[in-house]
This record gives structure tokens, sequence and C-alpha cells, in this order.
């Protein structure tokens, strides 16, 4: 006589039989998937400039630009090895561009930003106008615009990528196409677009050229300095944040790309900040002085001290909080906007 078979043995078998029709049970899964707060895969990591620049440089050695087409080394996150992302939806890469190269002309739908780290007098070219960096500039490239580099300078020039490659990949939305021509012409004079849109005004009869990103291409590092500083003098500070601004795009008072916010903070010397965590993971690239994070998750903690060109990633719902002994100013971008138009973005504030 057979006996019953047990609960978990009808449901294996139930399992195995159905396989092949590509069904699998809700119920193994359920916890996994809906979560009672966020679980991210990230961690924590920190990239120490002067460790990852002799790379750099050595990578400017193994390769051209025009070969490489973009010759950059990704800041993978340690649990994303082999995935090109920093976070689940962000990528982040250092580009390296000798003098007299040019990474040729290409356009894709994935939105890109630029935030330069060291020398200055290379460019970026964005639909016929050229913007030369300068460090500590941000530039982005909004998706589907013709866009190349080039460095017509003595000296060496290394910026920072953010790009939504992982989010547009998400999606299946990714484009791209190669130009035929290396270099485009120019057809408005470098400044152009910031003598348009960068002083609180713009055009009468404007319509914005780029759809939801914003129509200036480089925000540069002197006015956004200037901000701080001044707001640094006379200003409350916020015990979480010191003094932090977002980057605008000036049509629509919303981030410069739909798909990435942008942001700048300086912490005054002796801050000692309050936790935060918020679901947005955020990049951070430090643009000067020194400072720490920590950063903890599930009772697991991280501690970085962090100096110049240094980049680390905070990623979704982990608990960061900032100390600076001597000062510093910290660039950073996060998907933010999207979690903002899913209505989904959430920030906690630790007192
Ligand atoms: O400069 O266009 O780091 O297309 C990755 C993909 C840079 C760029 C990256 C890109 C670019």
């Amino acid at each position: 006589m057979n006996a019953t078979p047990t609960p978990s043995a009808v449901r294996e078998q139930l399992y195995r039989d159905m396989n092949p029709l590509h069904l699998t049970p809700l119920w193994e899964v359920l916890h996994a998937l809906v979560p009672p707060q966020p679980a991210s895969p990230c961690v924590p990591a920190l990239w120490q400039y002067e460790r990852v620049r002799p790379f750099l440089m050595r990578s400017g050695q193994a390769i051209t630009a025009e070969e490489a087409v973009r010759r950059v080394l990704i800041l993978e996150n340690p649990a994303l090895r082999g995935q090109s992302a920093i976070t689940q939806s962000l990528y982040a890469g250092l580009q390296l561009i000798l003098p007299g190269e040019v990474a040729p002309s290409h356009r894709h739908t994935q939105s890109a930003l630029r935030f330069v780290l060291e020398g200055k007098g290379a460019y970026t070219a964005v639909d016929g106008e050229r913007t030369i960096m300068q460090p500590g500039d941000f530039i982005i490239t909004p998706s589907w615009t013709w866009h190349e580099h080039g460095n017509d300078s003595g000296e060496a020039v290394v910026w920072l990528d953010g790009l939504d490659i992982p989010m547009i990949r998400f999606f299946d939305a990714g484009f791209a196409q190669t130009s035929t021509s290396h270099v485009q012409s120019v057809s408005r004079t470098e400044g152009t677009s910031f003598a348009r849109y960068g002083h609180n005004m713009a055009p009468v009869r404007h319509d914005a050229p780029y759809g939801a990103t914003s129509p200036l291409f480089c925000y540069p590092y002197e006015r956004s300095r200037q901000a701080l500083d001044r707001l640094m003098r006379d200003s409350p500070l916020d015990a979480w944040d010191g003094v932090k601004l977002r980057y605008l795009n000036p049509l629509s008072g919303g981030s410069p790309m739909p798909t990435m916010a942008t942001f700048m903070q300086k912490l005054p010397p002796g801050f000692k900040g309050q936790g935060w965590r918020q679901t947005d993971g955020a990049v951070y690239s430090v643009v000067e002085g020194q400072g720490q994070v920590h950063i903890e998750a599930e009772g697991e903690r991280w501690f970085f001290e962090f100096g110049p060109r240094d980049h680390f990633v905070v990623p979704s719902w982990h608990t960061a909080r900032f100390s600076s002994e001597r000062g510093c100013v910290l660039f950073s971008f996060s998907d933010r906007p999207v979690h903002q138009a899913l209505g989904i973005h959430k920030e906690e504030r630790l007192s």
C-alpha cells in the first residue's frame, strides 16, 4: 500500500512537472520579490584615485582613444562584477584622453554626464557646440545627441563618466549610431548654450531643444563653488548635508537629465554629520578636501576616508553619515528623478 505523499513531496513533484512549461511558484520567492524594505545587492565601495590612476595611464599606453572609441576604466560595484554597473541602475567610469587624441563622434539613447577630475583643455562637442573642460566642471551629453571628445591641450585629461546604461538596458531601449565623420563640424561658438540658458534667462522663443534634458551643456565649477562658499558663510548649515545644492535644468526646474540628478555640497571644517538613507543609490566624486563616510545596513558597516578625486558609492537604503576635519567639496549623482517620477522616492534623516 502506498503511503500518502507528504505536502513537500507533492510540491516538489508539482515543480518538476510544470518546469518544462516555464512555470514557477510565487510562494517560494514572494518575500525576496516584495521585500519589507529595499535589499540592494550592491555594496558600498571606494576607489582611491592614487591607486586607480596608474592603471588609467597604463591604459593610455595599451590602446588609443580612437581604437577604444572611449578609453574608460569602469568602476564596477564589487557585488555586480561583469555587469558594468556601479548601482543596479547607474554606470560610472573614468575616461582618459591624451594630448592630440579624439574619441570619435557617436550618439546613443543613454544620457551621460562628465565630471572633470584632472587636466584642462580637452573639449566635448555636443550637437555642434564645443565646451572646454576644466576640473570641477559638470558637463552633460543629452540622449541621442552626437558627441565626441578631443584634447588639443598638452596634458592628459581625466573625467568621471556617469551614464544611465544599466537603466536603459533594463528597459531594452538602447540604440546607438556611429558617425561617418570622427569630428562633427562646429555650428555654434563655444559658450552659446551658456549665454542662452546659463544666466537665469532663456531665449523668448525657445523650445526645449533637448526635450526633458537641460539645454545647458556645461555647469562651470567656478559658479557652483561661489554659490557654496557664499551659503557656507551666511546660511544655516544642514546637519546631514552641510551645504548642498542640486543642479537644475533651467527650463524646467527639474534635474539636468530625466534619469540622473546631480549635486554639489560643501562640508565645513569640523563637520560631524547626522545619518540618512534614501532609496536612490548615489555615486560621489571628491572635488576638494578630505573627509570620512560611515555607511551601515543590516548590521554591516563600512568606513571610508576620502580625498581629492576619490570615488565612492552609497547604495540604496544604506545609512550614511559624513564627517570632515578640514572640510571638503563633494559632487554626486543618482537616479533620484526616476524614483520621483514613479512616486517611490523615500528618504529618512536620523537625528
Ligand atoms: O563618452 O560617449 O564611459 O558612450 C561609456 C559609454 C562614455 C561616451 C562611457 C559612452 C561614453
